[in-house]
């Protein structure tokens, strides 16, 4: 979330788009119920009639995987009637900058494609620049190279009519949206944008966002009280997960790991570092060699030092690329035979769950890490129908590992709003559980046994210098405590550390106050630079529990920590106006004190007084929000409607040579389970229940008594065409598999009229599976076994929203 969950308050229009808050999000929805009581409106753009539209103002059911279509023809909209925030837009976003003349997009390519690696070359997706680096910019938006521009003839193509035939959002419905959203381009009003996976989980997902995020810019919503992009994350610490770099590519705080290509710290440095496009301004990624090499001292103490590129080479290096999806293709290829699942139960999670299980079926070994009995520890068990696999054909040797519970230990959960907040344990473990750390930690200890055993053998083994150069410095190095690791992630002073005035600011040994302290000259560490602070000499910032609100707005510093440094809406410089006025006097969190802009928040704009200057979004090396993304992005500098791969409609309607996004991750092998619309002609989609959480509680007894078993949801015209009756057992097919689930037959889903033709949804909670505890017959069937295996370009991510179907009724 750029804001935080109390922030929903504050907002006159709540557009949930891409979630079911009310559903997933019970308890941090009270924020928008807490707003309509203010008098906001909530609208709802799902192909559901869900929990959330039940208490919404308006509900508009939309094909599911075609909210960019929805979005540009709000752009398109917007720019028609004029309703943007025009001074805010003008200085605050990249509507000014001039892009390169080399770039075009045309029959829905961009400019740059190449067809063989299917990715583009995006060295014409950017900006003219002059003679010193800078970027050009025309303050009169007059040139047709101006980004706003560009942005105006690219959405163009979106009429009501366009956005109609593709999303069947009617185009009534539409405009009465549109200007539910255009009346929020007024300073003091604001739009806050909820989304979870309804947008993410596509192949498109990357765009769905930033698509978003580019009317929160145009409307001025970004980076006020109430505004906002707010991304609703999943597991109570998800947050805490992508914050740690839990990925195979990242490293914690943001950065990524060092891949093949990258020689040494000097050049891997320079590689992430961004340049200044705009003169004088934050660009607070300049700073990343302090936060990199924090983190070098964090890992490896006194063993990273100058002379050797702060340990460098005892960081891993990815060879191509690595996500879950990819694991289970290399284990179907034979080219991985092991894996450790801590906290992830695959086989209910990942899509196309058969290639899960015959990938895991070649493996030499599988370790589990979890609270609980999972079908991934299981996967090699035939239960009938469900997974129905051969046992005596599987060797896999499979570990089980109980670990703890967050309940069962001490130690922090961050949320979405990035508030970290610690929490104290409840009970003890039962069992032989342990603490997931300590596990860790006894592994390396093993590992450091057997490299001895081989050193004594006279083996020289492979990784030995990393391995050793790791610090390991707890009380209790087969059990680190909670709170080491939260100071440790915090960092210290490895020296004594003076301001540029020659004071002294920390004593050799202290604990951090803040990332402004960081240093690149290893007299800091830092195990995550964006939570410096949440453990400092004062103590444990997390467990501060002050609920008190001077700002009335729900800023409540003095309740946990948020990252980073303590603020608790991102951007605040964008809610005033170049001269330091606020937009609205009543949003107001921050202002000029003469040093800073620290008031009842702690604002991100550093010192720099009010003026013309004024670039407010720090993390951009433009420091301005972004229309047009002129890198990274591989999918495109602007978002652009494309088909799912399974679509229910045979081409694109805007460019029907183009139908899908030409960049989507694909493995060859999987191209045959691409399911055509003839055979499967239902659009799926698949969601959760308030009553279950992932397929944990189908093993309580006190859940599945509140929602016992899979089912599917149909709508009434759909059911009747099929002779479906509501309680009929029902086979949902796809390219991929089957699956059997009880007919709940609905109004929620309506029928689509979607380019000429009648579209049907259908619905399926993601819970059960073959260990549900009434998982008997055909009960515990996993809904993954029906979705495919692609994902989209930039996060890998894979489609689980929208593919195709067929239902037919079946024996109970
Ligand atoms: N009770 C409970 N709460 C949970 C969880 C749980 O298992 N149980 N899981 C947690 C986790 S890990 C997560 S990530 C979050 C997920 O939170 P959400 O994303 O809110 O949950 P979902 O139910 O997966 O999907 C949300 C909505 O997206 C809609 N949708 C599907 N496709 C599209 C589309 O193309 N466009 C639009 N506009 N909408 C679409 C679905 O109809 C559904 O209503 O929930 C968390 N909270
Ligand atoms: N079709 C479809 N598929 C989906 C989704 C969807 O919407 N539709 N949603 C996707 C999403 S958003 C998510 S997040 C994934 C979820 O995918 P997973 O993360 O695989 O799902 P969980 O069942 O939550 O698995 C987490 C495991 O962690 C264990 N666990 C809990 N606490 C601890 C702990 O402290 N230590 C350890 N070691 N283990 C612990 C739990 O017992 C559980 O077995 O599923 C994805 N899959
Ligand atoms: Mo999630």
């Amino acid at each position: 979330m750029t804001n935080n969950w109390v922030d929903i308050k504050n907002a006159n229009l709540i557009l949930v788009q891409g979630g079911n808050p009310a559903e997933a999000h019970p308890v941090g929805f009270r924020w928008a119920i807490e707003a309509k009581k203010n008098g906001a409106k909530i609208i709802v753009v799902d192909p559901r009639f869900n929990r959330t539209a039940s208490v919404a103002d308006l509900h508009a059911p939309i094909r599911s995987g075609t909210d960019i279509a929805f979005f540009l023809g709000v752009i398109r909209y917007l720019l028609e009637t004029n309703q943007i925030q025009h001074e805010y837009v003008k200085h605050y976003t990249n509507a000014s900058f001039l892009i390169d003349e080399g770039f075009k997009f045309e029959d829905g390519l961009f400019v740059g494609f190449d067809e063989e690696k299917r990715s583009y070359d995006k060295s014409k997706w950017n900006y003219q620049f002059d003679e010193n680096g800078f970027a050009k910019r025309d303050m009169t938006l007059q040139d047709p190279r101006c980004v706003i521009n560009i942005l105006k003839d690219h959405v163009s193509r979106y009429t009501p009519e366009m956005v109609e035939r593709i999303t069947g959002v009617k185009q009534k419905t539409f405009l009465h949206i549109c200007e539910e959203i255009g009346k929020t381009s007024a300073p003091n009003k604001t739009m806050t944008h909820l989304y979870a996976l309804g947008l993410t989980e596509h192949t498109i997902g990357t765009q769905n966002i930033r698509s978003i995020a580019m009317i929160q810019l145009l409307l001025g919503n970004m980076g006020m009280p109430g505004g906002g992009i707010n991304a609703l994350r999943g597991h109570s610490n998800v947050q805490g997960t992508t914050d740690m770099g839990l990925l195979p590519t990242s490293l914690p705080g943001y950065m990524r790991l060092p891949n093949d290509k990258d020689t040494s710290y000097e050049q891997y440095i320079n590689a992430i570092t961004p340049k200044d496009i705009v003169p004088n301004q934050v660009n607070y990624y300049r700073n990343t060699s302090k936060f990199f090499v924090s983190l070098m001292k964090t890992f490896y103490g006194d063993k990273a030092t100058k002379e050797n590129g702060w340990g460098f080479d005892f960081l891993p290096k990815s060879d191509r690329l690595y996500d879950p999806i990819t694991h289970v293709k290399l284990m179907n290829d034979g080219k991985l035979n092991g894996w450790i699942l801590q906290g992830f139960n695959v086989l209910n999670s990942l899509p196309n769950k058969n290639k899960t299980v015959a990938g895991m079926s070649k493996l030499k070994f599988l370790v589990i890490m979890d609270p609980l009995q999972t079908e991934s520890s299981e996967f090699w068990k035939n239960f009938g129908e469900s997974n129905n696999v051969n046992s005596a054909e599987i060797q896999t040797e499979v570990f089980r590992l109980p670990t703890t519970c967050f309940a069962e230990e001490d130690g922090s959960i961050a949320n979405s709003g990035r508030w970290a907040q610690w929490h104290w344990k409840g009970c003890d473990q039962p069992g032989e559980a342990l603490p997931d750390a300590e596990i860790l930690s006894m592994i390396r200890e093993e590992m450091h046994h057997l490299y001895q055993e081989d050193l004594k053998k006279g083996v020289q083994p492979k990784g030995l210098e990393s391995f050793e150069a790791m610090t390991w410095d707890y009380a209790q190095p087969h059990s680190p405590s909670s709170e080491e690791l939260a100071k440790e992630l915090n960092g210290y002073a490895l020296a004594d550390i003076y301001d540029p005035n020659g004071n002294l600011i920390y004593k050799k040994g202290q604990l951090l106050n803040g990332f402004a302290h960081l240093r690149d000259d290893g007299t800091t560490s830092a195990g995550n630079w964006i939570y410096v602070g949440q453990w400092t000499e004062k103590g444990n910032q997390m467990a501060n529990r002050d609920n008190s609100d001077p700002s009335g707005l729900g800023c409540t510093l003095g309740w946990g920590f948020a990252w980073p440094a303590n603020r608790r809406v991102l951007y605040s410089r964008a809610s005033l106006d170049i001269n330091g006025n606020p937009w609205d006097k009543h949003r107001q969190l921050i202002k000029w004190n003469g040093k800073n802009w620290n008031w009842l928040d702690v604002a991100d704009y550093g010192t720099q007084p009010p003026g013309s200057d004024t670039a407010p979004f720090i993390m951009s090396a433009e420091g301005v929000g972004r229309l047009f993304a002129v890198d990274k992005i591989t999918s495109g500098p602007m978002p652009e409607h494309y088909e799912p791969i399974e679509s229910p409609i045979d081409a694109n309607p805007l460019h029907p040579k183009v139908s899908s996004d030409p960049t989507i991750r694909i493995y060859k092998e999987d191209r045959e389970f691409i399911g055509s619309n003839k055979d499967f002609p239902y659009v799926a989609t698949t969601y959760r229940l308030t009553e279950h959480f992932h397929s944990w509680t189908a093993q309580s007894a006190l859940n599945i008594i509140a929602q016992p078993q899979q089912f599917v949801e149909i709508g009434e015209k759909l059911a009747a065409e099929k002779g479906i009756q509501k309680g009929d057992m029902v086979k949902i097919t796809s390219r991929r598999g089957y699956i059997k689930a009880v007919a709940v037959v609905t109004k929620r889903l309506k029928d689509l009229e979607i380019d000429g033709r009648t579209v049907h949804h259908v619905g399926l909670p993601i819970h059960w599976n073959m260990k549900a505890l009434n998982g008997k017959g055909n009960r515990g069937f996993s809904t993954n076994t029906l979705t495919p295996s692609w994902g989209e370009s930039v996060t890998q991510t894979p489609e689980y929203k929208t593919f195709l179907v067929n239902i037919e009724k079946a024996e109970a």
